[in-house]
């Protein structure tokens, strides 16, 4: 009778404690809004974590302090203590309890890891590029880079995340999920953002002495803003400077494929150091490469052969897919552009 007694009085003591050490925890450890669907699963397990980690170290705390305040010797009692000697049933208890609690958080964690990392029908995907010490977003469907990170509310995204240099971390405490980002490799993650907002997004890996400013906003936006912000951010040639869209021409063109910029040569003749240099031609003549011999060789690249190359290897279509470029862009942007002209500047800037 007197064991039941203590037994009720342990048990109620323990509810008390542990749920005042629920709120506690809660109050401590106060998480940010929950800003994304993935949120959710993560939350209750964190409760559960809460709950148990009550549970327990009320249970334990109360058992000793019980156990010191009730039994503790009283005035004029000289006898020896009761000799215990173990006991099998609650050395078998103890083990089996938490190991089967340790299990169910075990499989529970990777139930919520699957949910959350679930493929979603429609998905966006944005690139994530992490370097020391910035972030940079791509909109592959849309050509679009931008250093702050837009989406729509209520749209699955997936982000595709790589790193420059070292090891990174996507984190957006209100989104909950993290990723690390690794060199050489794409790592996924997954959120849907369910709620308007602006948030931070922070790199939770340290990277070197730039780490604690590596931030970027993130901005959660409706339908229509999203829209708009794709157009604001749309590429446009007329916003580069001449050498900046000769470097764009000169990958869009195609000339990368058969000209180098570092020296080495390839199908035809380096850029490096290029401008103003002395060719020897196979006719036995010599050019100095100015902007008449540069113009003439794009678009009659048979006319004058570079000593040591072939003839016919050059495109001979140039010219045509020049200026059905030039139109291009004098209709969607309203800009009359020379891009033989912002070749040749690019091209001034590749000295050795
Ligand atoms: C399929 C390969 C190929 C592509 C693509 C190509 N070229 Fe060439 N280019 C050559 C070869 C080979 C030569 C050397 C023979 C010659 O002089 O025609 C050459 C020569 C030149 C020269 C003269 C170089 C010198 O050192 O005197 C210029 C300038 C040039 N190319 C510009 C361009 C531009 C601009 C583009 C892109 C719009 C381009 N090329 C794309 C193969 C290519
Ligand atoms: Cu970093």
């Amino acid at each position: 009778m007197g064991k039941f007694k203590h037994a009720i009085a342990v048990a109620v003591l323990t509810l008390v404690a542990a749920t005042g050490l629920y709120f506690l925890f809660n109050w401590m450890f106060d998480l940010p809004t929950a800003a994304s669907t993935q949120a959710g699963p993560i939350d209750t397990l964190f409760q559960s974590h809460f709950i148990m980690m009550a549970i327990l170290f009320a249970f334990i705390m109360v058992m000793m302090l019980y156990s010191v305040a009730v039994f503790r010797r009283r005035p004029g009692d000289t006898e020896d203590g009761p000799h215990v000697h173990g006991h099998t049933g609650l050395e078998i208890a103890w083990t089996v309890i938490p190991t089967l609690v340790v299990i169910g958080f075990g499989v529970y964690g990777t139930v919520i890891l699957g949910e959350i990392t679930q493929e979603q029908t429609n998905e966006m995907t944005v690139s994530v590029v992490g370097e020391q010490w910035a972030w940079s977003f791509e909109y592959p469907a849309d050509d679009i880079r931008s250093n702050r990170l837009v989406l729509p509310i209520n749209q699955p995204v997936v982000l595709e995340l790589e790193s420059k240099d070292v090891l990174h971390s996507f984190w957006v405490p209100e989104f909950r999920v993290k990723q690390d980002l690794v060199p050489g490799t794409v790592k996924t993650l997954r959120i849907t953002p369910t709620q308007l907002g602006s948030y931070r997004l922070r790199c939770a890996e340290i990277c070197g002495s730039g780490h604690a400013g590596m931030l970027a906003e993130v901005e959660v936006v409706s339908q229509a803003d999203f829209e708009q912000f794709l157009i604001d951010s749309a590429f446009r040639y007329s916003d580069l400077s001449s050498e900046e869209r000769g470097q764009q021409f000169y990958t869009e063109l195609g000339c990368a494929g058969c000209h180098t910029l570092d020296g080495t040569t390839g199908v035809g003749p380096t850029w490096q150091g290029i401008y103003g240099r002395e060719e020897a031609l196979t006719d036995g003549t010599t050019v100095v490469v100015n902007d008449d011999y540069i113009r003439h060789s794009i678009v009659a690249p048979n006319d004058q052969i570079v000593a040591g190359f072939n003839p016919n290897i050059m495109p001979q279509d140039y010219e045509q897919r020049i200026n059905d470029l030039q139109a291009e862009i004098l209709a969607s942007e309203g800009a009359e552009l020379d891009v033989i002209a912002d070749l040749i500047a690019f091209m001034q800037t590749l000295d050795q």
